[in-house]
């Protein structure tokens, strides 16, 4: 059931940054990875040609393996695969799609994929498909959610996959970690952590929300649009709420959402923009270096492993 991830992903510890819209760039990404983990650049707001910028960039600060997340929603996922296969980038992660189509061209240019899967028929579908591993992603997660539980969604992937599983949504320290590999798990993707990394480049009012953020802090909005978004609840998120409850048409719903994460990770606006967050941010306390996050990670991992008997 278990598999050596960090074999396959060539790194040193098992621990995989999600990718953030706007805030994964090659400060945070090159930072993880510097310190042993998977740093991932998120491309959603980028075109090809400032995905390769971004590509090039992480190569001059780190010679270790990183991975390019592609948002299949974006007008420029077509275009990005091909630059991530032309710039031979040695792991892709995909998220809101399946990238079936561009299994092919990412084998051959030696790229492992590692698509994020919300359900157990999805996660199936690109094990089929030919995924290396699959992230199976719970609705803990901030970003776009699917509608199942860590806790409930993990074994049941595993169960019905033969690739390695990685467990995401929910996870911030050792204890997270240790949960998610007795449920099979075999590798942890970690987002909102990070976020608060002192390489993050997020406006300081973004992790300030973050390391003040409750338990209950976070909500989900646009589930009529078909794609609903964890964020911290805020003023754009009652509009949204508010919208929603009156059937708002998905023109009227998107018209208030374009730019809304641009305004809180760039300008620092959290509450008329779109606040991203797990909801495990009331965890999240301090602001570190990213490689102080993935030591402390792993050495609590490390010590629960080690303690644990029935
Ligand atoms: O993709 C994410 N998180 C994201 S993407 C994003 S940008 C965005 N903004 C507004 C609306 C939508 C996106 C912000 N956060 N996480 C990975 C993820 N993938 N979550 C859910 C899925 C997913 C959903 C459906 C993966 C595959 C899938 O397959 C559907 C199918 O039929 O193949």
């Amino acid at each position: 059931m278990y598999a050596d991830i960090c074999g396959l992903l060539n790194i040193q510890y098992p621990i995989i940054q999600g990718a953030m819209a706007w805030i994964s760039d090659p400060s945070l990404v090159s930072a993880v990875s510097e310190a042993g983990g998977l740093g991932v650049l998120a491309t959603g707001h980028l075109d090809a040609e400032g995905c390769v910028k971004a590509i090039k960039e992480i190569r001059e600060r780190t010679d270790k393996p990183f991975a390019v997340n592609i948002m299949l929603l974006s007008q420029f996922a077509d275009e990005i695969v091909k630059a991530v296969c032309e710039q031979k980038v040695p792991v892709v992660t995909t998220g809101a799609g399946s990238p079936g189509k561009y299994i092919q061209m990412f084998k051959e240019a030696g790229t492992k994929v590692l698509p994020v899967a919300p359900s157990v028929a999805i996660a199936k579908r690109m094990e089929k498909d030919g995924a290396d591993a699959v992230i199976a992603e719970g609705c803990e997660s901030g970003g776009h959610v699917g509608k199942i539980t860590t806790m409930a969604l993990v074994p049941q992937v595993v169960d019905a996959l033969n690739i390695p599983v990685i467990a995401a949504g929910g996870i911030a320290d050792g204890r997270g970690m240790a949960a998610a590999r007795m449920l099979g798990a075999s590798g942890f993707q970690i987002g909102t952590r990070f976020l608060v990394a002192k390489e993050c480049t997020v406006h300081q009012n973004y992790k300030d929300r973050i390391i003040k953020a409750k338990d209950i802090d976070t909500t989900t909005t646009g589930a009529s649009t078909g794609h609903p978004v964890r964020v911290i609840r805020n003023k754009l998120a009652r509009k949204f709420e508010e919208l929603e409850k009156n059937n708002a048409p998905s023109e009227e719903l998107d018209k208030l959402g374009r730019g809304a994460l641009r305004r809180a990770v760039v300008e620092g606006d959290i509450e008329n923009g779109s606040v991203m967050s797990g909801q495990i941010a009331g965890l999240v306390n301090k602001e570190q270096t990213a490689e102080e996050i993935i030591k402390e990670l792993y050495e609590q991992y490390k010590e629960i492993m080690k303690n644990t008997a029935i």
